[in-house]
């Protein structure tokens, strides 16, 4: 166990709430030294994940989406940061607040899009919805709507290529509220007898459903938990686009090159309800507000523009160029056919019920 892992341990349980007290990158962090076009390339990504979803609650209004349909927004700077730093063959693994991951991944929107509305165009020919995205072509292995289950998945996936010696990378992102599932401690416990090159990503949004944290675990630390197995942890600004990138740009390095695994703990926050049937009266409007001062596009964009990166002139052509892009895709959704009845029984285990 390293020291810093437990006097962080110390430190959380003298305290009331160390979730009240999210890590802040600080405003001096400094001159941005990655190249403009991955610069610029980070950011468009963030700005499509806000516009798709703010497209998906328009659309879920209108009936066009149905059954559950969980939104991303204000967490963009987790799955875009921690994507960016992977290779293109690396996994990725998800729970059902998974379109920002999926988008970021590199999946089509128009087959996310026609996938929340139901049609056979969708990803998963329209039978998953919104919580069970999926595309192999670009090793995105799946939004989960069992909470943690896709943890245990992860830890298999993450086994396979060890065995296959391909030298791929696994993150598997899930909420705070995974963490009490008793597939999060198994997984960890394997993932480090083994040596297994994953990357455990909790998003600590402070909510599981309408239940705070608080409320939910003993202990909330959730980073300090990775010293129960010996396990290399991070807390890391989750609203921080860079920041994000950053940690886990270290993870993959510990994971590619000496197949060890790695818990990092986002500290972020989601403006939206749990899902889009959620009135969210469990939290007051100035928290949300004050978790919107930080917002990561916002960030990043000050960001940008105090390094000579990004001017309004560029932002404007972005969001335009982003818009129309959710607009094409929320238009090849409403064109798409609706899956043949035929295809009821397709792609599924169980023998027709006679
Ligand atoms: C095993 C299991 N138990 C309960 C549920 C119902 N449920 C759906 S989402 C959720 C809260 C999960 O919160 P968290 O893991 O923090 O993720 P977040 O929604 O904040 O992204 C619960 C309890 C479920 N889907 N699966």
């Amino acid at each position: 166990m390293s020291s810093q892992t437990t006097d962080r341990r110390q430190d959380a349980s003298a305290s009331a709430s160390v979730i009240d007290q999210p890590p802040t990158t600080p405003a001096d962090a400094g001159a941005l030294e990655e190249d403009r076009d991955t610069l610029v390339k980070i950011f468009q990504q963030m700005l499509l994940i806000r516009r798709f979803e703010e497209k998906c609650a328009e659309s879920y209004s209108l009936g066009k989406i149905g059954g559950f349909c969980h939104l991303y927004i204000g967490q963009e700077a987790v799955g875009v940061g921690a994507i960016s730093a992977l290779r293109q063959d690396d996994y990725v693994i998800t729970s059902y607040r998974e379109h920002g991951q999926a988008l970021a991944k590199g999946m089509s929107a128009d087959a996310i899009m026609a996938e929340l509305y139901g049609k056979a165009t969708g990803c998963s020919k329209g039978k998953g919805g919104s919580m069970h995205l999926f595309d192999a072509s670009v090793n995105f292995l799946g939004g989960h709507a069992i909470v943690g289950g896709q943890i245990a998945l992860a830890t298999g996936a993450a086994f396979a290529s060890k065995y296959k010696e391909t030298d791929q990378v696994t993150v598997c992102f899930f909420g705070e509220a995974a963490v009490n599932q008793g597939a999060f401690h198994e997984s960890l416990n394997m993932a480090q007898l083994w040596r297994l090159p994953c990357i455990y990503l909790c998003e600590n949004n402070m909510y599981g459903m309408g239940t705070s944290a608080q409320r939910a675990m003993s202990f909330q630390d959730i980073a300090a938990k990775a010293c129960a197995y010996e396990m290399a942890s991070e807390v890391v600004d989750g609203m921080d686009v860079m920041a994000m990138r950053q940690a886990t740009q270290r993870a993959v390095e510990r994971a590619r090159k000496e197949s060890l695994p790695t818990l990092l703990e986002a500290r972020t926050y989601r403006y939206m309800g749990h899902s889009m049937s959620d009135p969210g009266k469990y939290r007051t409007r100035a928290e949300i507000e004050k978790y919107q001062e930080r917002d990561p596009i916002k960030l990043f964009k000050v960001r940008l523009e105090e390094n000579g990166m990004l001017t309004d002139d560029d932002v404007a052509a972005m969001e335009a160029e982003v818009r129309e892009q959710v607009d094409r895709a929320a238009q090849f959704a409403d064109e798409s056919p609706e899956p043949a009845p035929e295809e009821l029984m397709t792609n599924v285990y169980a023998n027709p019920l006679r």
